[in-house]
């Protein structure tokens, strides 16, 4: 397969083989880099999206990807839409027939696979958008306004036709990743029932709760809700945990489970102490202007790890939670509002990893549980990453959510990236599929809705956490949970397409099988 490339006025061809570096010397400012390949399409086509929450699935031919064109610039605006993923800067067009992702992308028919992937990010990111109509797949690497030194890496890639096995073994292989030791780990997560509404008496109840279904060296991890605001992460919210994080921290210990802590290191919302003391702190956009990355506590942005002070501050806060407070497990989230943009020194894929880098220094040898993060940046620098976008209290979305970003709260879309995302567990890092629910309260999901995202999140993900308080459980959900949990030793797992559609998979020395609603895959 044949790699036609240019940058500026230089193009070239190139022999699309096993590994391929065109390297550039450069004495300017990089315009445009891109390549192209003609393709056919696939019966199914797979773009990574941008990050953790952005939609990442197959398409066929005539399907459209969403984004945000259907909504009013206004809405947009108010809610900061687009700070949440690629919509800033992305220059594919949300259009049937048009597919865009970063990192890698995949084109199947039957059993075979056609793999392309970055090998390198760090000279930008890799963004392939695909055409259905011209029958091109374009590649660009994302590296607009970055004054390199020298040599300049156009495209690393791989390209690679096998199994699906073949071609994400090969291609792991090729990038020389060992992932981090990340065994499965089962347990409680705060936020899919309580959301930020938590104090220690309401942690304590469901960490008593959690003693009828969890076995010691689980973990109990809070979520977000501990800290007074989002970017002051220094104490507690002494009206919701007056004793602090280290005693609540002893006490998860005390019940004989590893204890978790949620974390937005590079974020800072709108009325927090830091903003307040630190507005020079923020990264800003192209006019100066402090840029938000998304709407959730009111308005979110982005720290710069550029200013010393600042990074000094998070790596205090960081270290805090793990050297002082005694936690085994961070889950560290919103991470790409440290990388928004990239600049004359360095690209915005260059941007993330050096913050990957940098968390990975600061929890030294404890787990990380990275979200809202580009995905490829983490290769084998965290323990855990998410893979897919928050799970609801509904199935579906209402329709008009539908047109919001494709980065949204949806239990549909987090099961879609799940099954979709699956190559990652265990070759990139342990694949946390988000939560699952057996409880009755403050829950609209049907039983076999909650059965098939307990059993698709058991089988396919290495993290296996729920949010339901277990002390209101019956005695039939706490088996359900123990079936469930069982699930998660399958020593093999396969997807299976065609007139139905559902997860085979060995466990107890015989094969079983799983259907699941086609609209998944
Ligand atoms: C805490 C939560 C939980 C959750 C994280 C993250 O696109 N969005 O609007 C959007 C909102 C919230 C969100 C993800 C995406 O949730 O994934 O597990 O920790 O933060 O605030």
């Amino acid at each position: 397969m044949k790699l036609n490339w240019k940058l500026n006025d230089i193009t070239g061809e190139t022999e699309l083989a096993r590994v391929n570096h065109i390297s550039v010397k450069l004495d300017k400012k990089i315009q445009r880099a891109y390549g192209y390949i003609e393709l056919k399409p696939s019966e199914g086509m797979f773009f990574n999206g941008y990050q953790t929450w952005t939609l990442s699935r197959e398409y066929k031919a005539s399907d459209r990807m969403r984004g945000l064109n259907n909504m009013p610039e206004g809405v947009i605006k108010r809610y900061h839409l687009d700070g949440y993923s690629d919509y800033h800067f992305t220059r594919y067009p949300f259009k049937r027939g048009i597919f865009h992702g970063y990192s890698y992308c995949y084109f199947r028919d039957g059993d075979r696979f056609k793999l392309f992937a970055s090998l390198d990010e760090r000279p930008g990111y890799t963004v392939f958008g695909y055409n259905v109509k011209k029958n091109r797949l374009k590649i660009i690497r994302d590296a607009e306004g970055y004054v390199p030194e020298g040599e300049y890496h156009l495209f690393d890639l791989f390209y690679m036709e096998g199994t699906e096995e073949e071609v994400f073994n090969g291609w792991f292989e090729e990038l020389g990743i060992n992932p981090l030791d990340a065994p499965k780990i089962a347990g409680y997560s705060s936020w899919y029932n309580r959301y930020e509404r938590i104090d220690e008496a309401s942690i304590m109840e469901d960490l008593e709760g959690c003693a009828r279904i969890l076995k010691p060296g689980d973990l109990f991890q809070v979520d977000d809700g501990w800290e007074p605001k989002v970017g002051d992460w220094s104490e507690a919210d002494p009206d919701k945990f007056p004793q602090g994080m280290k005693e609540l921290c002893d006490k998860v210990h005390g019940a004989g489970y590893k204890a978790g802590l949620w974390m937005a290191p590079f974020a800072a919302a709108r009325g927090s102490e830091i903003l307040k003391a630190h507005p020079d702190w923020v990264i800003r956009d192209e006019n100066g202007e402090p840029f938000a990355c998304g709407s959730n506590w009111g308005g979110f942005y982005g720290l710069d790890i550029d200013v010393p002070e600042c990074k000094d501050y998070i790596e205090r806060c960081v270290r805090r939670a793990v050297e002082d407070w005694g936690f085994d497990l961070l889950k560290l989230d919103f991470l790409y509002a440290a990388a928004t943009f990239g600049n004359e020194s360095e690209t915005r894929a260059g941007r993330m990893i050096r913050a990957m880098e940098l968390i990975r220094e600061w929890v030294g040898e404890k787990a990380v549980l990275a979200c809202g993060v580009p995905l490829m940046p983490c290769f084998g620098l965290v323990e855990y990453a998410r893979i897919g976008c928050d799970v609801g209290l509904t199935w579906g979305d209402r329709p008009f959510l539908r047109q919001i970003h494709r980065e949204r709260v949806s239990t549909e879309n987090s099961l879609t990236d799940t099954i979709a995302r699956r190559h990652l567990d265990g070759r990139a890092f342990g694949n946390d599929p988000d939560v699952f629910f057996l409880r009755t309260e403050n829950l609209e999901l049907s039983e076999s809705e909650k059965d098939i995202l307990a059993s698709v999140n058991a089988l396919m993900g290495t993290v296996f956490l729920t949010s339901d308080d277990p002390s209101h459980y019956t005695d039939e959900q706490i088996e359900k949970y123990e079936h469930y949990r069982h699930l998660t030793e399958a020593e093999d797992v396969k997807l299976i397409r065609g007139e139905r559609v559902g997860l085979l998979y060995f466990l107890d020395g015989k094969w079983n099988d799983i259907l699941i609603p086609e609209t998944l895959v």
